[in-house]
């Protein structure tokens, strides 16, 4: 363990004017994937990579990769990053700070001279948050095989856009292969997004693996009708078809507690006309666990429900299942490099498995993967109030350039 140390102010000053391209009022970040506002994010990114001397190459799929050579280039690149792309109403560190800690790491290995053996990648993945485009995290799984290619560019937003057209409309259509090669190693760094760390006053969390994932699309159709003459007793009302859905997904969550989450977090309502009865819904449903098996019957109990209650109104159910995310443990070799490297540096720690999903998620089909999570203030994430420290920001990427090296010098 060499124990480097890392510019905390220049990896702060960054993060800061990075949070400048598309801030909100409240402070957070609006960078919705492949926007022109994720386009210049992604501009500032690759000229800073420049700077720092790396060779940046640009995949199928949008995603950035900026290299530093190695002593023996031929090894397999030990690779860090995440995303750039952000929620509708996302935090200044969300996503971006993992790819910045890995441009901080190749700044920090310059100032030292650092030549590693093999060399270094710092990546930014496209549309890891999966709200414009979903399934999230579809880029990193297109590199890892877990989707063909045609499947990630014909991904659509909400008006049809697909990510593809986007790609070639911000100029980030890249020529490079997207997967297909050899990953050293890779490490993720990122805020928790969670109230663990914080709560117990540790400032790295050893992510030992991420909880499974299943996504939904739903439709409910009945009949639109005037609000005024039609007698309650014969309308088809898919809005309150919806709302007891809604209801269920809650139900279901709190039923498999502790570990479950249950989210509807987007809705749609036709004709949305404050005097015409609903007619057609489409909503969405998120469903976490740890364990696959109380997932798959979280999932059963919700198609159950939502069959019951289009029965009962006499309303159309589509249901579809469009993302599925299996629970993931990282390799003991990558855990195991973070924990020697926090144990090393004196950095108060604790294993943890992540709530939220990320890009290394699919990374550890085809490479040995680990992630450094840091305490964010009150757990809060998905929200503009997002907040860290400077000090908790510069330890996780102190642990990940020590991480790092000890991979790419380990051959
Ligand atoms: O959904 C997630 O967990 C991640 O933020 N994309
Ligand atoms: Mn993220
Ligand atoms: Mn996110």
């Amino acid at each position: 363990m060499q124990n480097i140390r890392i510019n905390g102010q220049r990896l702060w000053d960054s993060l800061m004017e990075m949070a400048k391209i598309g801030a909100t009022e409240k402070g957070g970040v609006c960078r919705l994937a492949l926007t022109d506002v994720d386009k210049a994010a992604r501009d500032l990114f690759v000229r800073w990579c420049e700077e720092a001397g790396c060779t940046v190459s640009v995949d199928k799929m949008g995603n950035i990769f900026a290299r530093r050579p190695g002593k023996d280039n031929a090894l397999p690149p030990v690779m860090t990053g995440s995303h750039i792309d952000s929620q509708p109403t996302g935090g200044k560190f969300d996503g971006i700070y993992g790819v910045l800690a890995g441009l901080e790491v190749v700044r920090t290995l310059n100032d030292l001279s650092y030549e590693t053996n093999a060399p270094i990648e710092v990546v930014a993945w496209t549309n890891e948050e999966g709200s414009r485009f979903a399934p999230a995290m579809v880029a990193s799984g297109v590199f890892a095989g877990e989707f063909e290619l045609a499947y990630g560019l014909a991904c659509k937003d909400r008006d049809g856009k697909s990510i593809g057209e986007e790609l070639e409309r911000i100029g980030y259509a890249g020529a490079a292969e997207c997967g297909g090669r050899a990953v050293g190693a890779f490490f993720e760094s990122h805020i928790e997004q969670g109230p663990i760390l914080e709560a117990e006053a540790k400032t790295i969390g050893v992510v030992q693996g991420v909880q499974g994932i299943r996504w939904y699309e739903i439709e409910v159709i009945g009949m639109e009708a005037h609000a005024g003459p039609t007698p309650m007793e014969r309308r088809k009302d898919a809005l309150v078809g919806a709302a007891r859905m809604v209801e269920e997904v809650r139900r279901i969550g709190f039923a498999n507690l502790p570990n479950a989450c249950a989210t509807v977090g987007m809705m749609e309502v036709s004709p949305n006309s404050r005097n015409v009865i609903p007619g057609h819904i489409f909503f969405t449903v998120d469903l976490r666990h740890p364990e696959a098996g109380i997932l798959e019957a979280m999932s059963k109990e919700l198609e159950g429900a939502c069959e019951k209650i289009a029965a009962e109104l006499k309303l159309e159910l589509k249901f579809e299942e469009i993302w599925y995310s299996p629970p993931v443990k990282f390799h003991d070799k990558c855990v195991g490099a973070v924990q020697e490297a926090a144990d090393a540096l004196g950095f108060e720690n604790r294993g943890i498995v992540s709530g939220a999903g990320h890009d290394a998620v699919y990374v550890s089909r085809v490479a040995p993967t680990g992630m450094i999570f840091v305490p964010c203030k009150d757990g809060i994430s998905h929200n503009e109030t997002e907040s860290a420290t400077p000090e908790d920001i510069a330890a996780g990427c102190d642990v990940l350039v020590n991480a790092m090296v000890a991979c790419a010098d380990a051959d």
